[in-house]
């Protein structure tokens, strides 16, 4: 597949941590057919695999830090060439701004719009530390450094949107019922 193909639509699910992005992705796909990358899982994956980059990885996620762009690009870039579909929904990225350039740059592509799921932190800490799926970062250490990445860093990524029209913004504090009925409109126009 051609690595900048035209037809492709990519649209980024971004928001805190804990702000609902996989949970949502999993029924816009069902609904909507899209390919849902979720750059977390795919880093997490990288570190099961025992690739030679799993420990700085790990480190990183540890840290609630950004994993260096040109990682976290290539994953998404294998991913999407190995898919059978052009619908992405690319959720937890671009995290900042350095994220944000090496994408366009390598794909080629900007996004059609991106979703945010916007949630006051302290609903956030309620439901990472209610997850309990034995995530490395879900511990209070961890995410009070998660939320000052998201705050320093994954905002003005999506400021930089909102500027350009491209945001839609959700209220996520909702229940997952209501997010998703927020949400499903903004996709309509890619049903099959
Ligand atoms: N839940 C969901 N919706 C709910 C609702 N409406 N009401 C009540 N509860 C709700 O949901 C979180 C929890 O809340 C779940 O228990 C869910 O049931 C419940 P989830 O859908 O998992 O939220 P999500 O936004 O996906 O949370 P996640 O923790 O995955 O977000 P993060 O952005 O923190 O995690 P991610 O996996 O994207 O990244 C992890 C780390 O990887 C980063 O900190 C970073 O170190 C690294 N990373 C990079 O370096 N680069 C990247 O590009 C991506 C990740
Ligand atoms: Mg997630």
């Amino acid at each position: 597949t051609d690595k900048s193909d035209p037809k492709r639509i990519i649209i980024f699910v971004l928001g805190g941590p804990g702000s609902g992005k996989g949970t949502q992705c999993a029924k816009i796909v069902d609904t909507y057919g899209f390919l849902h990358l979720s750059a977390g899982d795919l880093l997490r994956a990288e570190i099961n695999s025992g690739s030679s980059n799993g420990n700085m990885i790990q480190e990183l996620i540890k840290d609630g830090k950004i994993v260096p762009s040109e990682v976290t690009v290539e994953l998404l870039m294998k991913a999407m060439n190995e898919a059978k579909t052009n619908k992405f929904l690319i959720d937890g990225f671009p995290r900042n701004e350095e994220n944000r350039l090496a994408f366009e740059k390598v794909a080629g592509l900007e996004p059609e719009f991106i979703l945010y799921f916007d949630c006051p932190l302290e609903e956030l800490e309620k439901r990472l530390l209610g997850r309990n799926e034995g995530r490395v970062d879900d511990n209070i250490d961890t995410i009070r450094k998660r939320f000052k990445v998201f705050l320093e860093s994954s905002l003005p990524v999506i400021d930089y949107y909102d500027k350009m029209g491209k945001s839609r913004k959700v209220n996520a504090t909702r229940s997952r019922e209501e997010v998703f009925k927020a949400i499903e409109p903004l996709f309509e126009p890619f049903m099959e």
